[in-house]
């Protein structure tokens, strides 16, 4: 294939570039992947009201989320294990981030520990944190992306257990040897070594999460960090009440890529009823199924203030390395100044739910 002009392109040159079973575990969700699919389907069915004769010579998609700013609504989402992409990893995601002036969310399973990626690029970053049993690990790592200069905590809490993931236990997913989890390497829970005929990821992730976590769990981390707290797996009004009543200032909307329970309604959908409960309280973000910049001038126009894409840098990342994840990125940010102009709404302000039909 010529050069890679959208998204999907890069999605497409993707497994020629990766092992199967890393496609796989990249590429999948669970069980018969239905909520992996609505995801990506869901944004096509609305539909786009454009307003004519409107100025569109300057096109701004600059805008802030809890007060920082993006060169675009777009940041990386919190992916795990980066270098099994390409071997630069999640420092290559912060370089890419940082040229494209957006906001990289780390994952705690990240392959280069947090405070190299920090020593990457000089851009901001945010920590997304597993919880694990052993309290005194799930707050040292808070500590250490304190130290570390991460301005927010993302909470992700739709994996008290992991998902059904059936392409990775078929295909026996785990880390190959010498990749580590390297965050965890200081208390010795980094490795997630290859079993046959069953997902090492889901064995260590059942043995070691916390799968007590409760609202509790959230006042508790409210109480030890000063830092922005944001929930990510967000997916019912009620749920974003109760986040804000526990000092939470950021929801994301996100379903996990369709990889935690299979048969919950696409983002797209979802993220109606979250916008309208919180009202205003905080800010909203949703990740799922963004391919296009259309799909995120959707997302906006429901009430989102940005966006998260996951698998899209990750093809990024394994066709190029940080140039692949750079250009996935440029190619966003065009196809958004392009809608915005199409849609005359020059400016991220302009665009509500007058958009959409
Ligand atoms: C993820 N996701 C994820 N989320 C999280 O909070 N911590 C993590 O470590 C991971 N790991 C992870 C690995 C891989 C390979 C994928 C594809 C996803 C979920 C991720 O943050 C995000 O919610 C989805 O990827 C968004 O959907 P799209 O953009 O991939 O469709
Ligand atoms: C995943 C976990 C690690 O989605 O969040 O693979």
């Amino acid at each position: 294939m010529a050069r890679p002009i959208n998204l999907c392109d890069y999605e497409r040159l993707a497994p020629e570039r990766l092992p199967a079973l890393v496609y796989d575990y990249y590429a999948g969700g669970a069980n018969d992947e239905l909520t992996l699919a609505e995801n990506l389907q869901a944004w096509g069915r609305w539909h786009l009201r454009p307003r004519i004769l409107v100025d569109v010579a300057d096109i701004d998609p600059h805008t802030t989320v809890l007060g920082h700013p993006l060169a675009m609504p777009v940041l990386t989402a919190p992916c795990a294990f980066n270098a099994l992409a390409h071997p630069e990893g999640e420092c290559a995601v912060a370089r890419a981030a940082t040229s494209a002036g957006i906001i990289q969310i780390v994952s705690t399973l990240s392959t280069q520990s947090l405070e190299e990626v920090a020593m990457a690029a000089n851009g901001q970053r945010w920590f997304q944190l597993y919880c694990y049993r052993d309290r005194g690990v799930t707050r040292a790592l808070v500590e250490r992306a304190e130290a570390a200069g991460y301005t927010a905590l993302c909470l992700t809490v739709d994996v008290p257990v992991a998902g059904q993931r059936e392409r990775d236990i078929r295909n026996g997913f785990g880390l190959p040897a010498g990749m580590r989890c390297k965050n965890l390497t200081p208390v010795g829970l980094d490795q997630i070594e290859l079993v046959a005929d069953d997902s090492a990821l889901q064995r260590y992730i059942n043995e070691l999460l916390d799968r007590h976590l409760t609202w509790e769990s959230v006042a508790w981390l409210r109480s030890i960090t000063r830092l922005q707290l944001l929930i990510k797996g967000i997916l019912t009004g009620e749920d974003a009440d109760l986040a804000i009543e526990h000092g939470v200032t950021g929801i994301i909307v996100s379903n996990h890529g369709g990889r935690q329970l299979d048969g919950v309604l696409s983002t797209c959908e979802v993220l109606p009823e979250v916008v309208e409960t919180v009202a205003q309280r905080a800010e909203v973000l949703v990740d799922g199924g963004i391919r296009r910049g259309t799909d995120v001038l959707k997302a906006l126009a429901l009430g989102a203030r940005a966006v998260l894409i996951g698998r899209p840098y990750l093809w990024g990342l394994a066709v190029e390395g940080e140039a692949g994840v750079r250009h996935v990125l440029e190619l966003l940010h065009q196809e958004i100044v392009l809608a915005m102009a199409l849609v005359g709404r020059p400016v991220v302000s302009a665009i509500d739910r007058t958009l959409l039909a």
